[in-house]
């Protein structure tokens, strides 16, 4: 049977389990990623296990999430990661360098690796034949302990990408696409493997941005061939020794099959608030818009913004848009800088924002109250921009440069043909920002400052778990929803009692007084509950004020993997029905006990006293799984092992 380019990452990666969908299974991990606000909590906790280097290929610390320094806090931080990563034999990328994901694929990307990263859009590399995958913190500090990923080995689908684009479509098109038909939980549990005739019209900066975005539909990762164009990429960017051929069999089998005609797409919109929202550009053409920002680990290649760029060349944008431009790196932003481009970006009237994520996680540029912003980024839910009194539409940056001129979602028929931009076939190569490690032995002092505290640990599972409902939640939960980012909250990523005070602050303002005050309970969640960003802190925080199990419809990936990872048992309902029957406040008991737990079919007997009824939950938990939650987590439990 013909093997897909998963199946082949795969076995060579393979150290636990059979690679059948559903069955848990353990990965070698070559390369780690972290970024500074999910990044600090991992090396905490790298430096919790004892470990004294890092046992991977590469392991990466960036800085790009936390980058105002509005007090102490942030500055601290980067000073922690700069010198942890130099003494435990990690590289540092400096802020200023660049967004991670960005960088990463630019200096480090290999195909046939895999890649682990505390970001959810860590399976950017999948542009370049990786297998890159998003995951908490403490995954992350596991995978650079030397220790195996496990996850729940996902299905492959086949993409089948036909035709090539045209007009002025883009590849954010592609994956605006993919979104339209499957929604933000079409992905869950699966791979999207790109094949097919139309691939090779992809350079591997257009198709990072399609496996960039193929995180917010839930998908464990998005990959594509490692071929002519990645070698071609590799070369420019001065790195060929590391390209190899990985390609799928001409018999290759998916478990399942989408196929998508390039040439039939035409440019599409993500509306507020959900990047699922999607419509075609034309029906919503003309709507007003205040605010444009071009970047994001997404859209902001040389290529994204040469082409706005070339789009506003000899224009201003429209007097009422407030237009803001972050380069996706240090490399891009030299490139547009050595090229006319930035020049025409700044005498459009552009705010040009250091290459950081800036406002994709609301950390400035928050938008006038009652107003649309339109972003080349991959995430608009409510809230997030930094204003819940805000709209955010997702659109391709050919799409942004035409509504900053306009001053509304444009008609494309006003612009006539697109203009002709050439991706560079070199790129500046300058690594200096990127800190090399330590040499072994090599005394190195970490200074740590006074909002860095230590992560709290949790106890061991009970047999019983009792408390309150603490919130009832609607389908599609972000973790931004539970642990909020923006200027505020952010800094106090390395803090988790100062943090947690913010849980659920812009759904339930209320909910760490009213935890702390019943000493901790029960959540109940719609579905897909717990989407979106990878950041533990919305586990952690929680737990800190006494979570102790989740009970949704159904989870996201990676939060459901935080939970167990901090100890906090997900439950899903065995009948969807009684999600109504349970309300805030009434008093629930769950039955966990390990006999239960380890059965096949996990299922718990949940009463609630209040009413004095029960119904089924459904704790399917992995042998792994099983184990870290009875340690009462990931950190007890590695610590145990070693
Ligand atoms: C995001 O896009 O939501 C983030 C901010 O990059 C997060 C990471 C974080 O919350 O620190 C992600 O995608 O994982
Ligand atoms: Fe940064 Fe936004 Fe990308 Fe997250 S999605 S890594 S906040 S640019």
């Amino acid at each position: 049977m013909g093997m897909n380019v998963v199946d082949k990452i795969f076995t060579e990666h393979l150290v636990r389990g059979r690679l059948t969908p559903g069955e848990e299974i353990a990965l070698q991990v070559d390369q780690t990623l972290t970024q500074d606000a999910t990044g600090t909590m991992a090396y905490l906790q790298f430096e919790a296990m004892g470990i004294a280097r890092v046992k991977t290929k590469l392991s990466v610390s960036y800085v790009d999430h936390n980058m105002l320094q509005t007090g102490f806090e942030n500055a601290d931080d980067h000073r922690y990661l700069q010198n942890v990563a130099r003494k435990v034999g990690a590289h540092f990328s400096r802020p200023g360098n660049g967004i991670c994901h960005q960088v990463h694929l630019e200096r480090f990307s290999a195909p046939g690796q895999v890649l682990l990263g505390s970001d959810s859009h860590t399976p950017t590399c999948g542009g370049a034949g990786m297998i890159a995958i998003g995951a908490g913190g403490l995954d992350i500090a596991v995978a650079m302990a030397g220790g195996a990923f496990h996850l729940k080995c996902p299905s492959v689908v086949g993409v089948r990408l036909e035709g090539r684009l045209g007009g002025w479509t883009s590849a954010k098109d592609v994956i605006l696409e993919m979104l339209r038909r499957l929604t933000v939980k079409g992905g869950v549990g699966k791979i999207f493997a790109y094949h097919g005739p139309g691939v090779e019209s992809l350079d591997v900066p257009q198709r990072a941005t399609i496996t960039n975005m193929g995180a917010d539909l839930g998908a464990t990762t998005s990959i594509f061939p490692s071929d002519r164009r990645t070698k071609e990429y590799l070369e420019a960017q001065e790195r060929s020794e590391l390209w190899q051929e990985i390609l799928p069999d001409e018999d290759a089998v998916y478990d399942e099959e989408i196929v998508i005609d390039l040439s039939s797409l035409e440019p599409l919109v993500a509306m507020p608030h959900s990047p699922d929202a999607v419509v075609r550009l034309s029906e919503v053409a003309g709507e007003k818009i205040q605010q444009v920002c071009v970047g994001s680990c997404t859209n902001s290649s040389y290529y994204d913004l040469m082409v706005v760029a070339a789009i506003l060349k000899g224009k201003k944008a429209h007097p009422e848009v407030s237009f803001a431009v972050t380069p996706g790196s240090r490399q891009v932003f030299e490139m547009i800088a050595a090229s006319s481009g930035l020049k025409d970006l700044i005498s459009s009237g552009a705010r040009i924002l250091e290459s950081a994520c800036g406002p994709c996680i609301g950390m400035g540029q928050v938008p006038a109250t009652g107003t649309l912003s339109v972003r080349s980024f991959n995430r608009n839910f409510k809230g997030r921009c930094g204003s819940k009194e805000a709209g955010v539409i997702l659109a391709s940056p050919e799409v942004c440069a035409m509504a900053a001129l306009e001053g509304a979602l444009p008609d494309i028929t006003k612009h006539g043909n697109p203009p002709e931009v050439t991706p560079s076939e070199r790129f500046i190569i300058d690594d200096g920002m990127i800190i090399p490690p330590a040499h072994e032995g090599e005394e190195v002092e970490v200074l740590r400052g006074p909002n860095i505290k230590p992560c709290p640990v949790n106890q061991p599972l009970p047999d019983i778990i009792e408390g309150k409902v603490l919130l009832v939640t609607g389908d599609n939960i972000t973790t931004d929803d539970i642990m909020p980012a923006g200027t505020k909250v952010l800094p106090l990523r390395s803090n988790i009692p100062a943090i947690s005070e913010y849980v659920f602050e812009n759904l339930d303002s209320e909910f760490p007084s009213r935890a702390r005050q019943m000493k901790g309970g029960i959540i109940i969640g719609g579905n897909n509950y717990g989407q979106g960003s990878s950041r533990e802190h919305a586990a952690i925080a929680p737990m800190y004020l006494g979570l102790k199990a989740v009970i949704t419809k159904s989870f996201a990936r990676i939060h459901r993997s935080n939970l167990i990872n901090f100890g906090i048992l997900p439950v899903v309902f065995a009948d969807e029905s009684h999600y109504d029957s349970v309300a805030q406040g009434v008093d629930l008991v769950i039955d966990v006990f390990h006999s239960a737990l380890e059965s096949a079919k996990g299922e718990l007997t949940v009463t609630n006293r209040t009413k004095g009824e029960s119904f089924k939950g459904i704790a399917k938990l992995s042998d792994h799984e099983l184990e870290v939650i009875f340690a009462g987590g990931l950190l007890p439990f590695t610590k145990k092992q070693a």
